[in-house]
């Protein structure tokens, strides 16, 4: 099958666009899932989350989309059809919805909590700050490396992408670029891009559209898979990732939510009452990335 990733077309299952694979063999071996994660630079978990939670935070958003008027109602509303001239949104923060009681019972679940405490080997804690996607048709994520959005904290922080639903291969799942993490040829792009911060320096976060460029330059190797309710995906803040593009007119819902030690310092844009965010990024007119790479020389 044909999916869209940045500026390309890609042929699932072909040496350009790989399947991620799961860890769900060693998910009660500790060790062999801190190894997983240092030579692969993320973990799919299948099935971590309980389905029934995860479909219940589905209804709930649906529910208020429906109420916004953003659903075409001919379709059974789990279909998730796209009312319309209506689009996708961004519906993250500290909000009414990303707080309600069936959206914290998936991302701040015993499992999530459980998970975390015993891969880091301590106590972890959550950004108060949850991203919550409702993606819409041709929408999608450029690829991008998390430091460069949430990087003033502890660098051992994890991000925790959770489809709220099934998520098939034309509806713009997850891809990550395997390698990036740790691959030498990345290094240049994480000493330079991977120390920028949003805020700071005002440049745009997605380091590129081109997704073979990537591989052709730097390395590395795209992977990508469909993914179910209850099913999630962990990855570092080094791991260059990105969406494919949603060709459907359903729309994608999934959020990603950050966890990392409690006794380590946190990036203070995503913790307390009413997180700050990002504060100064795009407040102004910035630098676009083909200029930080020109400078960057990478
Ligand atoms: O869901 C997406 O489109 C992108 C997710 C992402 O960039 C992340 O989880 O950091």
């Amino acid at each position: 099958m044909e999916v869209t990733l940045g500026t390309k077309r890609l042929e699932v299952g072909s040496n350009q666009l790989g399947l991620l694979h799961s860890c769900n063999d060693v998910l009660h071996n500790v060790d062999a899932l801190r190894t997983r994660m240092e030579e692969d630079g993320y973990l799919v978990m299948r099935g971590l989350l309980n389905e029934v939670d995860v479909r219940a935070a589905r209804a709930h958003l649906l529910d208020n989309l429906m109420q916004n008027d953003q659903i075409d109602e001919r379709w059974p509303l789990d279909d998730a059809v796209i009312k319309p001239d209506r689009h996708g949104a961004f519906l993250g923060g500290r909000t009414d919805i990303s707080h309600s009681r069936p959206f914290l019972d998936v991302v701040e679940s015993p499992e999530l909590f459980g998970f975390f405490a015993s891969f880091l080997g301590h106590d972890a804690l959550t950004f108060d700050y949850k991203w919550l996607r409702v993606v819409g048709t041709n929408g999608f994520t450029g690829a991008h490396y998390d430091i460069v959005y949430m990087g003033r904290g502890t660098q051992k922080l994890y991000t925790c992408w959770i489809p709220l639903g099934n998520v098939a291969f034309d509806q713009g799942p997850l891809a990550i670029l395997v390698g990036s993490h740790k691959g030498e040829g990345f290094q240049r792009v994480r000493d330079t891009y991977g120390r920028m911060d949003v805020d700071r320096d005002n440049v745009e976060g997605w380091f590129s559209s081109d997704p073979l460029e990537m591989v052709d330059r730097y390395g590395g190797k795209w992977h990508t898979s469909e993914f179910k309710a209850g099913d999630v995906v962990v990855f570092g803040m080094y791991t260059m990732h990105a969406s494919l593009v949603n060709t459907t007119n359903r729309y994608r819902l999934s959020c990603d939510v950050r966890f990392q030690r409690s006794d380590e310092p946190t990036d203070e844009r995503w913790v307390g009452d009413r997180p700050i965010g990002h504060y100064a990024w795009g407040k102004q007119p910035g630098v676009t990335m083909e200029e930080a790479r020109e400078r960057w020389k990478v």
